[in-house]
């Protein structure tokens, strides 16, 4: 560990073009339950029932309450201290001309936009909560950071009845069936409104996906390193930007509580595993950064 801390540690200082790829883990220190494994908010319930536009179709209410109440979780949290190594070494590199940071953000709970609103360098790739959309295909109603709870009246119970949810033991429960009238709807055409989160089948936001393949592609300086962090790297497209790095001769660094074996050893090329909560390892790894290099 401590060879491969050294060795990152010189490779992070001699990098001008660095990528963070983050996920669930990174906010699990902040009491919000990942989505995947034994812990994971979808234990009890098949993604494919809550995270998709099928499912929203078919049962808004249960969708509803499951985004609710991820809301409350998310306004009641706190970013931990791996949201805030990860700002501090942004900060680094912004303060050199010759480098490049860039944040790609799976989680959509909006934590370190509680460090500081508006990072250019943050990509919140699959949306956000606080974010809400009309579901009226020829209304184009959006509206950013709407911190309200609950939404309407009838989602006020969810939390009180999920409140012994916790990241051990993530059985979220809807409460009730609740009437498409009582769910929130658009204060333009009065469609119902949706949480403005990415889901399965859906395009991701386009303007960040071209600025992140811009980012990469750029012939005149390529990724020296991908941190790869608290994430499953299950889903496409994220998890394809890992791979996309290597080739163009980028390091990774896997920051989580699961990695195999053969990368802890140094089996992978070009690859270093730092395994622990996100939250405890990246202020160690990234320590001597943080501070300017010392
Ligand atoms: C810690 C820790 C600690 C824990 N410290 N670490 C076949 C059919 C249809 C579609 C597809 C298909 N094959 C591929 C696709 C594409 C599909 C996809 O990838 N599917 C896979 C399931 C196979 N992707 C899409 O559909 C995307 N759109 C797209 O590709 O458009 C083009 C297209 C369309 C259709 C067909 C083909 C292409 C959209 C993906 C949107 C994902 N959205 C979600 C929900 C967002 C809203 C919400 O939050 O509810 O995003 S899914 C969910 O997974 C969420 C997450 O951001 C994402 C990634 O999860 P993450 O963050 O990795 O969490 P976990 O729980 O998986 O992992 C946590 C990790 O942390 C673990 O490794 C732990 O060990 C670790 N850990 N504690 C450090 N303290
Ligand atoms: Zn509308």
């Amino acid at each position: 560990m401590n060879n491969q801390l050294k060795e990152f540690q010189n490779h992070l200082k001699n990098s001008k073009k660095v990528i963070a790829l983050v996920g669930a883990g990174l906010s699990a220190s902040s009491g919000l339950p990942t989505f995947r494994g034994s812990q994971g908010l979808w234990r009890n319930y098949n993604m494919i029932d809550l995270a998709t536009p099928d499912s929203f179709y078919i049962d808004p209410s249960l969708v509803w309450q499951f985004y609710s109440w991820r809301r409350y979780l998310s306004l009641n949290s706190n970013p931990n201290n791996s949201h805030k190594s990860i700002i501090k070494i942004l900060d680094q590199f912004k303060k050199d001309a010759n480098k490049q940071f860039l944040i790609i953000n799976q989680n959509v709970d909006g934590l370190f936009n509680k460090i500081r609103p508006n990072i250019p360098e943050l990509f919140d790739i699959h949306g956000n909560l606080f974010t809400l959309k009309c579901t009226n295909f020829s209304c184009n109603y959006i509206e950013k950071n709407n911190f309200k709870h609950p939404l309407t009246s009838a989602l006020k119970d969810v939390e009180n009845e999920n409140s012994n949810v916790t990241t051990k033991s993530p059985n979220f429960k809807p409460i009730k069936s609740i009437d498409e009238s009582n769910l929130p709807n658009c204060p333009i055409c009065k469609f119902l409104l949706r949480p403005g989160v990415v889901w399965f089948g859906e395009s991701l936001p386009l303007d960040l996906i071209t600025k992140i393949d811009n980012f990469i592609e750029d012939k005149f300086l390529m990724p020296d390193l991908i941190l790869v962090i608290g994430t499953s790297g299950t889903v496409y497209p994220a998890n394809s930007y890992v791979e996309r790095v290597k080739l163009k001769g980028g390091k990774v660094a896997i920051f989580n509580t699961e990695i195999d074996d053969n990368i802890l050893n140094g089996e992978i090329k070009n690859t270093w595993g730092f395994k622990g909560d996100a939250a405890e390892l990246l202020p160690l790894a990234l320590g001597d950064f943080e501070s300017g290099f010392g």
